[in-house]
């Protein structure tokens, strides 16, 4: 890469400082959203927006906003940021190196004197994760006016406390959720660095990836209920065992998506089983899917061979039975054709290799693409790990990145 303004220092201590609020050496990092920990990475990320001269303000669900004023303010402006919740023992560059990277071509763009054109809003964005209260792209959802009037209430955290709860005490009115919403047509482009959280930048040592688009999501909850029995005297033909009808429907997807490709995953993170003893045959059993790919006719098509099994297994014996409640469905959300071209040319400009890929996993990116133009960076993950404590990328990467988000931001802003 040829010579770069982005200073790999900052970026440095900006990640190593947020990761002193919620990162424990070898348990990883878990930073909820309105917790303490949050609070603290909160308060940071505002305080070196102020240093670096933005106008900064927390918005009614927690987004932390900071402005480089252009000189047209009327226009739609250009907003770039990630998240800063983490999952429950994560890594610390899951939603960080996006978030840094933003606040790193913010301070840059001011120690220039740019204007731009048009505003450029940086944002720090709440809960994308789910892992406090189980659903996720909050932050998105809320810009995007998708927060449905329940969810605040029904959605709890293992403590039991509501979404809205957790805002009233943090010193949200969950009630103004709706001010949140950003009005059609306000913002031209939302561009989002975030990490690959995969092993394809890696293997093929290349620096940055042009994300094509988002995977197609459904993530599901599903309860199968049966009979407790005797471990050791019910014969297995007579046994309504919930725990085992589960098993077989996850395989049976599970062969499904491989039979499919198209990176068409299904992953069971969660499964919780009653009554919860060795010997006893499990009555009741609660486990979640998430299904991705390239479409969602693919991860309906999975769906389906998790339903049949289930299927075949209540009629096998009519003492079980089953429910699945949809939790989040998203369609794939393609990447704008013109701001990756854009990414193209300046990664060329700046001697910075690229190559286009899928985001398997999901990103705010995708939400926003409901409302503006989307654009995403990926940098490499060291042996393709994240939701993990061994989550790494080297800080060179996400200079790379930074100095190719600065870029099209600039490019982009400039008009
Ligand atoms: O689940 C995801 O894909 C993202 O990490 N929230
Ligand atoms: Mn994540
Ligand atoms: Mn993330």
């Amino acid at each position: 890469m040829s010579e770069s303004r982005i200073r790999i220092d900052r970026i440095q201590r900006d990640i190593e400082e947020l990761a002193k609020f919620s990162c424990v050496e070898g348990i990883g990092c878990t930073r909820f959203t309105y917790t303490k920990e949050w609070c603290c990475a909160r308060d940071y990320i505002m305080s070196e927006m102020k240093k670096s001269g933005l106008k900064v303000y927390e918005d009614p669900v927690g987004i932390i906003v900071g402005v480089l004023e252009g000189k047209d303010s009327s226009k739609p402006i250009v907003m770039t940021g990630s998240h800063f919740d983490t999952v429950k023992t994560g890594g610390r560059f899951d939603g960080m190196a996006g978030t840094v990277a933003a606040l790193e071509v913010a301070r840059v763009m001011k120690e220039e004197g740019f204007v731009p054109d048009r505003n450029i809003e940086f944002v720090a964005l709440p809960e994308e994760e789910g892992a406090r209260f189980g659903k996720g792209l909050f932050g998105s959802r809320a810009m995007c006016g998708k927060i449905s009037d329940d969810e605040l209430n029904i959605y709890k955290d293992e403590k039991g406390i509501s979404f809205a709860q957790a805002m009233r005490e943090y010193g949200l009115d969950p009630s103004k959720v709706g001010e949140a919403i950003r009005e059609p047509g306000s913002i031209k482009a939302f561009i989002e660095l975030h990490i690959e959280q995969g092993p394809i930048l890696e293997n093929e040592k290349i620096n940055i990836g042009i994300v094509e688009s988002v995977a197609g999501l459904r993530i599901f909850d599903v309860f199968v209920h049966g009979r407790s029995d005797h471990a050791g005297n019910t014969p297995l033909t007579m046994r309504a065992d919930s725990f085992l009808a589960s098993a077989k429907a996850v395989c049976a997807g599970t062969e499904k998506a491989l039979e499919i490709g198209e990176n068409t995953v299904l992953t069971c993170g969660y499964i919780d089983v009653k009554p919860g003893a060795f010997n006893i045959v499990t009555n009741e059993t609660h486990f979640q899917i998430d299904c991705r790919s390239r479409s969602l006719e693919n991860v309906d098509k999975v769906l389906d061979e998790v339903r049949k099994s289930l299927d075949a297994s209540c009629t096998q014996n009519l003492g079980l039975s089953y429910e699945i409640k949809e939790k989040i469905s998203m369609k794939e959300v393609p990447m704008n054709e013109n701001i990756k071209k854009l990414m193209e040319r300046e990664a060329d400009n700046a001697g910075i290799s690229t190559r286009r890929m899928l985001s398997g996993a999901a990103h705010d990116a995708m939400v926003m693409g409901s409302i503006c133009d989307v654009a995403m960076i990926f940098v490499p993950s060291r042996e393709g790990r994240s939701h993990v404590p061994e989550e790494w990328t080297d800080y060179e990467d996400i200079q790379k990145g930074t100095e190719l988000l600065y870029r099209t931001v600039k490019s982009l802003a400039s008009k």
